[in-house]
């Protein structure tokens, strides 16, 4: 590319605004200039960036607030029906571009920063992310939160405000390391803290059955224990301003924070004790993708959140509607997967014991409320309680479920008597391994839609793990499948190429997905192709000095940039994309004077902390990187890097830079997949197996323009059950056995050299995840894709086919489905 090309890119302006004028930007000066006076107490002469960050945040927090009491007040005098996302886990990352973007206000606030000098970039990097999730679930819960802002629908999200989110990452000499992460250390400029918002929650002790006819009894719980939940509100902005939302998430405090008598005779910790119990509900995100421990913390804090959530929003039902009965018609509660699923036995017992309702009745208007997105089908993954713990945490619940499940029962033995096989299978409670509540039967027996996240998921759900109660209840289970905000995903992550669409399609793609296919035209248009591969250029070079700052490592922006980001799990196969890179840094040193496409391997992403495996694999991806990075045969053919602390903020700039988005997963494991659609979206090319949503961009943009390899899953299936001896499959490839045989002997160990031999022999003689059986066929599309790299007009080509074919995969779109299949809400039409 000349430089000329690269400038004409990097004009291609920063941002989406439509306008802005001087009078705003004075007015929005001034308003900073008095949060940082009023606000954060500071005169400008003394003022840090943080400071300015507090005041800057404040005051477009001004300007939201008014918005949002409008829609909250437009929804009271309709009467519309509103939706509850509950979900543990809200992965919002940083909210400074994301509502200056949807306020239209980044140009405005740019310049009036100028005007005080300050740079609103600077600004925006200081920014803690709020990382209250682990993955795919937590930030898809976030894009649908900004979605349903934006279609206007009149939507909650409740969840937990974490003290501490996921965990930072630091990786000492290859291995992860785990620190508590402290987004609430400079305060939460953009949340709202509501101490009159605050429910009692309930723990333990009895049940008291009192008469109260000849018939019936109420059934009076008696806690043993109380906790309060304390709401904090974080506004929702959508596209535009449009309409704003509001994000409740609730913080434990001791009803009894200080035994002052205790304290007094001097035992100070004694005096503190029950605060720091209650008070360790909201203390840490639970890192649900591996461990087992913590359980009954963990399930503390899904009871804890939803009996604030369920309680908050039955009193502002009873406040707009004036009687509980209309619940169903007036209130859409979405279970994001099974940690909220106590939700069902919740509304039952609100239903029945506060407001007496009959229990027909009650069940009815249950099942009528909720619907439940499953989000796994990993048997590890499904929660199971075990009923002596839900006994003694939650015994009103416990009876409610033993009811449920009787009544259920009883209907199934109606219909297939003596079918004992069906009846253990369909029943809540799993007999497998001592007694154990199934959380996602629970789920699914509670809510009147069921929906996987991928066409191809929501097919496994009905053939597998919910086989039985999908034959029982053929019309509960739907698919929704996944989508991305474009807002955050495109729009602010990718300015150069946002402006690139506006300019060449028109306004309307900022507000319309399905606008994009007016890209399909200039897929094959030379000019385009170029200013398409300007952006990404420009991008690349922030990424090359991102990789240069953090890890003294230079990669070529001209080189192939191979992205592998997300969780690290097995099932995720970075461990086959490693493998890969050693087959290929093998090639290289053979042939060292071929014609090679020059690659960049970039990985980031954290293990659970207590997943030895998948740490095993960072330290082999850092270990493979030190010796080819340090080859000078490889010279710049080949880098490898991994980046520490994988973020929202960290995706937000890794993504546009990318070339090859690698989503290899083993076929029938990744549900859906999000990530996948962030790349397509920018125009990375995927290499990736049938699973999940690449089965729908792979329909989408063309099997010409995605590079599918590898087994299918039934093949997977088939293959597991005829046994995961690789050896004969291992024998048969050179390639694959030079390299297994290399991390084997410690070629890449040297001061260890035992340290991969379990891993390499799990994969010769138990290759569960199928790395063996697939590795030939990614080899060679990852060499297919390298030819393709090399013939630039078919690389942009496919790039910008991939771009202008996936504007299906909106959030919008997905929550649009949601509105009509599962919540019967009316949503806004952009293209209509
Ligand atoms: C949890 C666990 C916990 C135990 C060990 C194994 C394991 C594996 C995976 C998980 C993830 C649970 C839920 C989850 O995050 N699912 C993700 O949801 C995304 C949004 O629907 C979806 O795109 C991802 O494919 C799916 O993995």
């Amino acid at each position: 590319m000349d430089i000329s090309e690269r400038l004409a890119a990097d004009e291609t302006s920063r941002t989406v605004d439509t306008e802005q004028n001087d009078a705003d930007v004075v007015a929005l000066r001034d308003a900073i200039l008095d949060k940082l006076t009023y606000h954060v107490g500071k005169r400008r002469a003394v003022a840090t960036e943080r400071d300015w960050l507090i005041a800057t945040a404040v005051a477009i927090r001004d300007l939201i607030v008014d918005r949002w009491v409008s829609s909250t007040e437009a929804t009271y005098q309709q009467g519309a029906k509103r939706v509850y996302y509950l979900s543990l886990e809200f992965l919002i990352g940083r909210l400074l571009f994301d509502n200056l973007n949807n306020m239209n206000m980044i140009e405005t606030m740019r310049a009036a920063l100028a005007g005080l000098d300050v740079d609103l970039d600077k600004l925006r990097a200081l920014e803690p992310d709020a990382a209250l999730g682990n993955g795919g679930l937590g930030r898809l819960a976030a894009c649908f939160m900004e979605s349903m802002a934006t279609l206007d629908i009149p939507a909650h999200g409740y969840g937990i405000r974490y003290e501490h989110g996921l965990f930072r990452q630091v990786v000492k000499n290859g291995w992860q390391h785990e620190y508590p992460e402290d987004w609430l250390a400079m305060g939460n400029p953009w949340e709202f803290h509501r101490p009159e918002v605050s429910y009692n929650i309930g723990f333990g002790g009895s049940i008291e059955a009192v008469p109260i006819s000849e018939a019936a009894v109420r059934h009076v719980w008696h806690p043993a224990e109380t906790v309060e939940a304390v709401g904090y509100d974080t506004p929702v902005v959508g596209w535009r301003g449009r309409r704003v939302n509001t994000l409740r998430l609730w913080s434990a405090r001791s009803a009894d924070p200080l035994r002052l008598d205790a304290f007094n005779h001097g035992d100070h910790a004694g005096a503190l004790a029950e605060q720091v119990r209650a008070e360790s509900i909201t203390k840490v995100l639970y890192p649900s993708d591996a461990t087992a421990a913590g359980q009954e913390l963990r399930l503390r804090q899904e009871y804890f959140f939803v009996s604030a959530s369920l309680q908050d929003l039955v009193r502002r039902h009873i406040r707009a509607f004036g009687h509980i009965s209309s619940l169903p018609d007036k209130t859409a509660i979405q279970l994001n997967d099974t940690h909220p699923a106590i939700a069902v036995a919740e509304l039952m017992r609100i239903l029945l014991d506060v407001h007496q309702i009959p229990w027909e009745e009650a069940w009815r208007m249950t099942q009528a409320t909720f619907s439940y997105t499953n989000h796994t089908l990993l048997p590890e993954a499904l929660e199971v309680w075990p009923v002596p713990l839900m006994e003694r945490l939650l015994p009103r619940h416990m009876q409610i479920i033993y009811l449920i499940n009787a009544l259920h029962l009883g209907k199934v033995r109606l219909e297939y008597p003596s079918d004992d096989r069906l009846l253990s299978s369909v029943s809540m409670i799993d007999e497998q391994q001592g007694r154990r509540v199934r959380m996602s039967h629970l789920a699914f027996l509670g809510s009147h839609r069921v929906n996987g996240v991928s066409a191809l998921h929501t097919g496994l759900m009905r053939e597998t793990v919910f086989r039985d109660l999908h034959n029982l209840f053929p019309e509960r289970i739907v698919n929704v499948t996944n989508g991305i905000a474009f807002r955050r995903w495109l729009f602010e992550a990718n300015p150069r190429l946002t402006r690139l669409l506006t300019d060449t399609v028109g306004p309307k793609v900022l507000e319309d997905e399905n606008a994009l296919t007016a890209l399909r035209p200039l897929a094959s248009d030379r000019a385009f192709q170029k200013r398409f591969a300007a952006c990404r250029y420009v991008n690349k070079l922030a990424l090359a000095d991102l990789i240069r700052r953090e890890l003294e490592i230079r990669v070529d922006p001209n080189a192939l940039f191979d992205v592998h980001i997300k969780r690290i799990h097995e099932y995720k196969r970075q461990l086959l994309n490693i493998l890969e890179a050693i087959a290929l840094y093998n090639a290289i040193r053979a042939r060292p004077m071929d014609d090679w496409a020059p690659r960049v391997k970039i990985f980031a992403g954290k293990a659970a902390a207590s997943y030895y495996q998948a740490k095993l694999v960072i330290k082999l991806i850092h270990d493979v990187a030190k010796v080819v990075n340090n080859d000078p045969t490889v010279r710049n053919i080949l880098k490898i890097v991994f980046l520490p602390n994988y973020s929202v903020s960290l995706a937000e700039m890794v993504i546009p830079a990318s070339d090859v988005s690698e989503q290899i997963s083993t076929a029938g494991m990744e549900a859906s997949g999000t990530g996948n659609m962030k790349f397509a979206l920018n125009g990375a090319l995927t290499v990736g197996t049938l699973d999940g949503a690449n089965v729908e961009i792979a329909e989408r943009v063309g099997m010409e323009n995605i590079h599918i390899f590898g087994l299918t899953a039934d093949k997977v299936a088939a293959r597991r059950q005829r046994g995961l001896d690789a050896g004969d499959l291992i024998a048969a490839s050179p390639a694959l056995s030079e390299v297994l045989d290399s991390v084997q002997a410690g070629v890449f160990s040297p001061d260890e050299p035992d340290r991969y031999r379990g891993l390499v022999d799990s994969l010769r003689y138990h290759d569960y995840f199928l790395v063996c059986a697939d590795f030939d066929h990614y080899f060679a599309t990852q060499r297919h894709i390298a030819d393709i790299w090399r013939r630039p007009e078919e690389w942009w080509q496919s790039a910008i086919l991939n771009t202008a074919n996936v504007g299906w995969f909106s959030s919008d779109r997905s929550i649009r489905d949601y509105a009509t299949d599962v919540w019967d809400v009316p949503a806004y039409q952009a293209s209509a």
